[in-house]
C-alpha cells in the first residue's frame, strides 16, 4: 500500500460518531449555507431548482396550450409564442431534464459507491451555483421582454443581428456558455468520483447501474459541451463583431451551425436519458424482490448507446439537402440504437416477470416508463427514416415523438425516483394515496395529451405555429391535447403537495423501508453528515441482500471498516479493483464557489453589451481571480502529512 499513515480498522463507538459529526457538520447560519460543500445538501438544492424550472417551463407549456386549444386564438402574440416555445424548450431541457438527474446523481453517489462525499465537494458547489446563476441569467433576459426567440436550438439566419437585433439571442449565447462551464465541471467531478472514490470491494462489476448511466452522461458532456459552446461564442462573435461564421453573403456556413448544435444536442438526449434509465434499472428490481435481469447486458448497453449516440446527429438534418449516401448511414445508425434501448426494456420485463412485483407508487412510475419508451421508441423509428422524416418533420407527429421520450424516460421516472428516495432525504415515507392519484392522473392527462398529436401531425399540423385556421381537421385533436396537457399538470401539482405534507406529517422511513439491496439503505435516514462511520468493505453488487442471495458468500463488511477521523476524510480506491490506495483528504466549506459564481456572472453580464459594460467584465475578472486565490489558498489541515492523533497505533 501507498499510504504515508496505515489507516486503522474497527467499528463504530458513539464518540467517534461525535467526533465524525463535527468535523463534516456544515456550520449553521446564512454563512454556512452559502459554503456548504456538503453532496447530499447540494443534491437536494439542485433537485428543488430543478422542480422550480419544471414548474417555469410546465406554465410555459400551459399557457402554449390555452393559445393553441382553437384555431385562430389570439390570447398571445406571435413573438410572445415564440419566446415562450424557445423559454420552454431551453427550461425544460437546460434547466430542468439535466440538473434534476445530477441532482439526483450529487445526493447519491457517494451514498452508493460507499464514500463520504464527491471526489471534488467544491467544484460540486461550484457547478450547483453556476448553474442557478446560468438560469437566472436566461430568466432575466425573458422577465426583460428579450428571451431566446428562435427554438431552443436556435437555428441561424434567424438568430443573426440582422434578423435579431434585439439583445434575445445574446442572452441566449452566453447563458448556454455559462451553463457550458457548470456541467463541465460536474462531469469531471462524476468521472473522478467513479475513478476514484469507490468503496474497497466495489470492482466496476459491481458498481449499481444508475452510476453507469451518470457516468456514460458525464462522459458524454465533457465531449460535446465544447461543441455547443463553440457554437454559442462563434454567434455571440458574429452578433457583436462582425465576424462572418454563419454569413452566406460573406462565405459563411449556416448549416454549420446545425452541425455544432446537434453534434451536441443529440447525445444530450442521452444524457439527460441514461441516468434516468439507470434509476429505473436500480430501484425498479427492488419492488420485484429480485436482483436486475442481465446486468452485464444492461451495462453494455448503456455504453453502446452513448457511443453510437455519437454518431447519429444528422438524423436531425434529414430535411437540409445533405448528400443521400450521408442521409443513409446516420438513418441506420439511428434505427440501430433501437437494439441497445430494447436489451433495457427486456432487462426490466423480464425483471417484472420474474419477480413478485409489490404495486407502489414508485413501482407504478417505472413500470409505466417502460411502456412510454416503448412508444417514443417506435415514433423515434419513424423519424430515423429518412422518407417518412420527409414527411413527418417539423410537424406535431415530433412534438409527440420528443415529449414522450423526454416525459416518458424523464420525468416519469424522476417522479418514481422521487417516491424511492424521499424517505433517505428526509426520513419521511410520501404518502401512498397521494402518490397513486397522483401516478394516474399524470399517466391519463399525459396519454390523453400527447398520443392524439401523432394525429394532428399525421394530419399536417406544423409544429411552431401559434395558431392554426378552422375546419383542418385539427381543432378537436388540439382541444383534447390540451385538456390533457392541465391534467397531467395537476398530476405534477399533487405530488407537489404529497412532498409538503409528508414533510409536515409524513411516516417515519427508517434506515430501508423498501427493503433495498444497495449501500445507501446501509445508514440511517437522512443520512448523517459524514455518511459513513466506517468505510463500508464490498463483496458484492447487492450487499444488504447477500444472505438472501447468497451473493458474495455474505462477506461485505458494514459494521468493521476503515476509521477515518483526523479531519475531513475518506478512502481513494483503484479505478479497476478498488482497491484502497490512498487516505483522501477532503476540504472544508468555503464561500469560494459562491463568489466565484458572482465574478463569472458578473463576466457575462458584461459581455451582453460588450462594447459599453466592458467595467463590469473587468469587475467581474477581478472578483473571479480573487475567489480562485481564497480556493486555492494553502490549508495546513488538508496536508496528507497531519499530525496523527495518539490512539494510532504504531505499525
Ligand atoms: C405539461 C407538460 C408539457 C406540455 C403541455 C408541453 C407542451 C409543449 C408545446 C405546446 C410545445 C411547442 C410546440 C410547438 O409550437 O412546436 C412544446 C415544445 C417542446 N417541449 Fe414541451 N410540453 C410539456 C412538457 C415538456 C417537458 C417535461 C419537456 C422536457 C423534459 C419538454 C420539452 C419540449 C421541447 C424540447 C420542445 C421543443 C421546443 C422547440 O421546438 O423549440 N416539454 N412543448
Ligand atoms: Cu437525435
Amino acid at each position: 500500500m501507498t499510504f504515508e499513515r496505515i489507516p486503522v480498522t474497527g467499528t463504530a463507538s458513539p464518540d467517534y460518531r461525535q467526533r465524525l459529526a463535527t468535523i463534516w457538520e456544515t456550520e449553521s447560519g446564512i454563512l454556512g449555507w452559502f459554503s456548504s460543500v456538503d453532496h447530499k445538501e447540494i443534491g437536494i438544492r439542485y433537485i428543488v431548482t430543478a422542480f422550480v424550472f419544471l414548474v417555469l417551463g410546465g406554465i410555459e407549456a400551459l399557457i402554449m396550450r390555452a393559445q393553441l386549444a382553437r384555431p385562430n386564438e389570439t390570447l398571445l402574440t406571435p413573438e410572445q409564442y415564440d419566446q415562450l416555445f424557445s423559454m420552454h424548450g431551453m427550461t425544460m431541457i437546460f434547466l430542468y431534464a439535466m440538473p434534476i438527474l445530477s441532482g439526483f446523481s450529487n445526493y447519491l453517489w457517494p451514498l452508493l459507491l460507499g464514500a463520504r462525499d464527491m471526489a471534488f465537494p467544491r467544484v460540486n458547489a461550484l457547478s450547483y451555483w453556476l448553474y442557478v446563476a446560468a438560469g437566472i441569467f436566461m430568466y432575466t433576459g425573458f422577465a426583460m421582454g428579450a428571451g431566446p426567440n428562435d427554438g431552443w436550438f436556435n437555428y441561424v439566419p434567424y438568430a443573426n443581428k440582422e434578423f435579431n437585433p434585439g439583445l434575445n439571442m445574446d442572452f441566449y449565447a452566453l447563458g448556454m456558455i455559462f451553463l457550458g462551464i457548470s456541467t463541465t465541471v460536474g462531469s469531471i467531478n462524476f468521472v473522478v468520483t467513479f475513478l476514484r472514490l469507490r468503496a474497497p470491494g466495489m470492482s466496476i462489476n459491481r458498481v449499481p447501474i444508475m452510476i453507469w448511466g451518470t457516468l456514460t452522461a458525464s462522459a458524454a458532456n465533457i465531449l460535446v459541451v465544447p461543441s455547443v459552446s463553440l457554437a454559442f461564442f462563434m454567434l455571440w462573435l458574429d452578433r457583436n463583431f462582425g465576424t462572418h461564421f454563419f454569413d452566406v453573403a460573406a462565405g459563411g456556413q449556416p448549416l454549420l451551425w446545425q452541425h455544432l448544435f446537434w453534434i451536441f444536442a443529440h447525445p444530450w438526449v442521452y444524457a439527460i436519458v441514461l441516468p434516468a434509465m439507470g434509476m429505473v434499472s436500480d430501484a425498479l428490481p427492488v419492488f420485484c424482490r429480485r436482483p436486475l435481469v442481465g446486468y452485464t447486458a444492461v451495462v453494455l448497453s448503456t455504453l453502446a448507446t452513448m457511443t453510437l449516440g455519437f454518431g447519429v446527429w444528422v438524423h436531425h438534418m434529414f430535411a437540409t439537402g445533405l448528400p443521400t449516401l450521408a442521409l443513409s448511414f446516420f438513418s441506420g445508425v439511428s434505427i440501430i440504437i433501437a437494439i441497445p434501448s430494447a436489451v433495457a426494456v427486456f432487462a426490466w420485463t423480464l425483471t417484472i416477470w420474474l419477480g413478485r412485483p409489490v404495486i407502489t407508487t414508485a413501482f407504478l412510475f417505472f413500470a409505466s416508463m417502460i411502456v412510454l419508451f416503448v412508444i417514443g421508441g417506435v415514433s423515434g423509428f419513424m423519424t430515423g427514416s429518412v422518407p417518412v422524416d420527409w414527411q413527418l418533420t417539423d410537424t406535431y407527429f415530433v412534438v409527440a415523438h420528443i415529449h414522450y421520450v423526454l416525459i416518458g424516460i424523464n420525468l416519469f421516472p424522476v417522479m418514481g425516483a422521487l417516491y424511492f428516495w424521499f424517505p433517505k432525504f428526509t426520513g419521511k415515507m410520501l404518502g401512498e394515496k397521494l402518490g397513486m392519484a397522483s401516478f394516474w392522473t399524470m399517466f391519463i392527462g399525459f396519454n390523453v395529451a400527447f398520443l392524439p398529436m401523432h394525429l394532428t401531425g399525421l394530419l399536417g399540423m406544423p409544429r411552431r405555429v401559434y395558431t392554426y385556421p378552422a375546419h383542418m381537421g385539427w381543432d378537436t385533436l388540439n382541444m383534447i391535447t390540451t385538456i390533457g396537457a392541465f391534467v397531467l399538470a395537476i398530476g405534477v401539482l399533487l405530488t407537489f403537495v404529497n412532498v409538503l405534507v409528508s414533510l409536515r406529517q409524513g411516516r417515519a422511513a427508517g434506515a430501508n423501508p423498501w427493503d433495498a439491496p444497495t449501500l445507501e439503505w446501509s445508514v440511517p435516514s437522512p443520512p448523517p453528515p459524514y455518511n459513513f462511520a466506517v468505510l463500508p468493505t464490498v463483496a458484492s453488487r447487492h450487499p444488504l441482500w447477500e444472505q438472501r442471495l447468497g451473493e458474495g458468500h455474505g462477506t461485505s463488511s458494514l459494521e468493521e471498516g476503515l476509521i477515518l477521523d483526523h479531519a475531513r476524510e475518506t478512502i481513494g480506491t483503484t479505478a479497476l479493483d478498488s482497491e484502497p490506495d490512498v487516505i483522501l483528504k477532503m476540504p472544508f466549506d468555503s464561500p469560494a464557489p459562491f463568489v466565484l459564481t458572482l465574478g463569472i456572472s458578473a463576466v457575462f453580464a458584461g459581455l451582453l453589451i460588450p462594447s459599453r459594460l466592458w467595467p463590469l467584465t473587468a469587475v467581474g475578472c477581478l472578483v473571479t481571480v480573487a475567489a480562485i486565490l481564497i480556493w486555492l489558498w494553502p490549508e495546513r489541515g488538508l496536508g496528507q502529512t497531519v499530525q496523527p492523533p495518539s490512539e494510532e497505533p504504531a505499525s
